[in-house]
């Protein structure tokens, strides 16, 4: 689906520039604007999807081609010592952009203990 008012759409068909770090026909991964760590970047796939909450049967295979693609962008970025990864979901999840994303975070100390 084409989603001609999203943010992340824009920026993985090139709209709105980012500083990307890799891309494939399916995904898209840039660094995130407001970086919490010297790591910080966001995969995403091209399909517009809200969330999490909206992922279907039909996006298990995208979906585990984005697991299998994190840990090898995260040590291509300096990850060498672990990372986190964080998918805000939904108002209660403090999601601000309605495109489903993965942040990959790390690269510095070790990040306090969240849950
Ligand atoms: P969240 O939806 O809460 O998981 O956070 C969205 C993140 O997206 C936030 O860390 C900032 C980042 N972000 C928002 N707009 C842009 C943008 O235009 N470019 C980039 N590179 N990052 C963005």
């Amino acid at each position: 689906m084409k989603m001609d008012n999203c943010v992340f759409c824009k920026i993985g068909r090139g709209e709105i520039p980012s500083e990307k770090i890799y891309e494939d026909s399916g995904v898209f991964a840039f660094h995130d604007i407001h970086p919490v760590a010297p790591v910080h970047f966001m995969l995403i796939p091209k399909l517009h999807i809200d969330s999490l909450a909206e992922v279907e049967d039909k996006h298990s295979g995208l979906l585990g081609e984005m697991m299998v693609l994190i840990p090898r962008l995260a040590r291509e970025q300096g990850c060498t010592d672990g990372f986190r990864t964080i998918i805000n979901t939904g108002r209660v999840g403090g999601q601000e952009v309605y495109h489903l994303h993965i942040h990959i975070i790390g690269g510095g100390e070790r990040l306090p203990v969240m849950i």
